[in-house]
């Protein structure tokens, strides 16, 4: 009995000592991080997208390159969607395709930063096909401005998937505390939110880099000066904003604008915090001293932040079937005209080859829809091995059913997805004369066999060939 019961502590310990090993692997969580919630993983797309959190990083140095101001406008994008319905990317649909949306609520006025997630989008799903959401693509290009701007480098949790409704004007209005709120509204606004007041002011670090427009503290220097700001400062904010309506704008952290640190608590020490929210923190009694402990010691407020930051990325997250991934950020996919080419130019790994297949019998393909229809199957197929088994089961052919009448199975949920998505778009728009089924089959043939003319008939009952991989 002793020799595996050593044994097995033995894996124990070996396997405890890996993944400690891995888990300094990023400097910050070494620190407790808060639970992950059900659903989200730290390895969610090891398999589907290996590359994700590589090309959203390369992408964004690049782009904070030509424009570090783009990364505070990230990192609130990110705080926006979480605090107003959850973390589903809800901040990113557009107002103008589907209704009212959080852009267009006061609050999101000067929110920016929506073509950086879309190009992100464009990037990662050409990589790997639609199985990134825009929530976590928001998500980890937040930790990217962070990290990328002089903060700590964390790892997100993911698997988050994009909600399908708006948040309205008011909930928007009810979820995002004003820079005008005191510290004990903010607490008792963040609590509500699980979050306690080293969180509150952890998070409100974010106010280390990025700007604000006047009008969101111009109230604090007219008609009255507010007594708990610097006289120097408050001067030299009249001049950027000579009147309560003001367009400028200015930097929230005067000591270090661009540049992720702790400076933004030695700024509320000096009496030097931008809105009320922010000052306030350094009065309240109660968020006093993690000021402190903040503006004195930087190491201190990035693991703070982190375990902050995390809490915040999984507030209300959609996982599972839940929602939807996203084909174009800015809108769902239900009122996503342009869906189905969205659809075939990412499912394709190998879109060339796909596009070549599509061209050929182009000629033959009577109107856009079955055209549609046919590049996705063609290019779904091309991704997932399924070709040659037909669109729906009843259509099958009987050497399919008979050599694998179980092995089917596995093989259709992605491709038939795609599939029935199509079956119903062209249904709808064209009820009267597509048979889909009968044109899947056509095709599945054409492409196990090229030499058969199209105009043979259906080719379902002969498939043949090996899959295309
Ligand atoms: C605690 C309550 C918060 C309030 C009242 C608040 C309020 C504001 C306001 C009024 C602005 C300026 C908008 C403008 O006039 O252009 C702003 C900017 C910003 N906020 Fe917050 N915020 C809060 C929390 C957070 C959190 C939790 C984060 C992220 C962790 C964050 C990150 C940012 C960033 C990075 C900017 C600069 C955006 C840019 O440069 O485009 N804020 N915030
Ligand atoms: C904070 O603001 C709320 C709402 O405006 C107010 O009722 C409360 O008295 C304020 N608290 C402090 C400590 O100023
Ligand atoms: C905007 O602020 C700058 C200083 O940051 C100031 O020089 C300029 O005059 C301001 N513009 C207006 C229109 O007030
Ligand atoms: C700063 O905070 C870190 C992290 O909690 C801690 O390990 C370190 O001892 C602190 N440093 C000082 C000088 O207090
Ligand atoms: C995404 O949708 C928006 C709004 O409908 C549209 O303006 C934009 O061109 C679309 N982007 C892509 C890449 O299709
Ligand atoms: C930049 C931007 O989108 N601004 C709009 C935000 O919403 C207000 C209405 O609340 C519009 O007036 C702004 O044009």
């Amino acid at each position: 009995m002793a020799k595996p019961t050593f044994f097995t502590a033995f894996l124990l310990i070996s396997s405890l000592y890996i993944s400690s090993y891995f888990s300094v692997s990023k400097a910050y969580n070494s620190a407790p991080s808060p639970p992950i919630v059900s659903g989200l993983s730290w390895t969610f797309y090891q398999k589907s997208c290996p590359k994700v959190e590589s090309i959203i990083r390369k992408q964004l140095k690049k782009v904070f390159k030509e424009d570090i101001g783009q990364a505070a406008a990230l990192l609130r994008l990110h705080f926006h969607d979480c605090f107003v319905q959850g973390c589903d990317a809800s901040v990113l649909l557009d107002g103008s395709a589907s209704g009212p949306s959080e852009q267009d609520a006061p609050p999101n006025l000067t929110l920016r930063g929506f073509k950086i997630i879309n190009d992100l989008r464009a990037l990662v799903h050409k990589a790997c096909g639609r199985v990134v959401s825009c929530a976590d693509i928001v998500a980890l290009a937040a930790r990217d401005s962070v990290y990328l701007s002089g903060g700590p480098d964390y790892d997100v949790p993911l698997g988050r998937r994009d909600g399908l409704s708006f948040a309205t004007r008011d909930a928007t209005l009810q979820n995002l505390p004003a820079p005008f709120d005191n510290a004990s509204t903010i607490l008792s606004s963040l609590a509500t939110k699980k979050f306690d007041p080293t969180d509150v002011v952890a998070l409100s670090g974010g106010h280390t880099i990025g700007i604000s427009h006047c009008s969101s503290f111009t109230r604090r220097l007219y008609p009255t000066q507010d007594r708990s700001m610097d006289q120097t400062f408050a001067k030299n904010l009249k001049g950027v904003c000579p009147t309560q309506d003001s367009s400028n704008t200015t930097v929230l952290d005067i000591r270090s604008p661009n540049k992720f640190d702790n400076k933004y608590y030695v700024d509320l020490m000096n009496r030097q915090g931008l809105f009320t929210s922010d000052q306030d923190l350094y009065t309240n009694s109660r968020t006093r001293s993690i000021v402190t402990s903040f503006a004195v010691n930087q190491t201190l407020f990035f693991e703070k932040f982190v375990v902050a930051m995390v809490k915040m990325s999984q507030l209300s997250v959609l996982t599972g079937k839940t929602g939807e991934i996203r084909a174009n950020c800015s809108v769902r996919n239900a009122n996503n005209m342009p869906f189905l080419a969205s659809v075939v130019e990412e499912e394709v790994g190998e879109k060339a080859r796909a596009f070549s297949v599509v061209r050929r019998y182009r000629g033959t393909i009577v109107n856009p829809f079955s055209l549609a229809c046919f590049t996705v199957h063609v290019v779904s197929c091309c991704r997932h091995h399924c070709c040659y088994y037909g669109l729906v089961p009843s259509q099958r052919s009987p050497q399919v059913r008979s050599r694998s009448p179980t092995l089917v199975e596995p093989f259709l949920p992605p491709c038939f997805r795609v599939l029935s998505l199509v079956a119903t778009v062209v249904r709808v728009v064209n009820p009267s004369n597509i048979d889909v089924s009968h044109q899947v089959g056509l095709f599945d043939h054409a492409w196990g066999e090229p030499r058969v003319g199209l105009d043979s008939g259906p080719a379902d009952g002969s498939p043949s060939g090996s899959p295309v991989s």
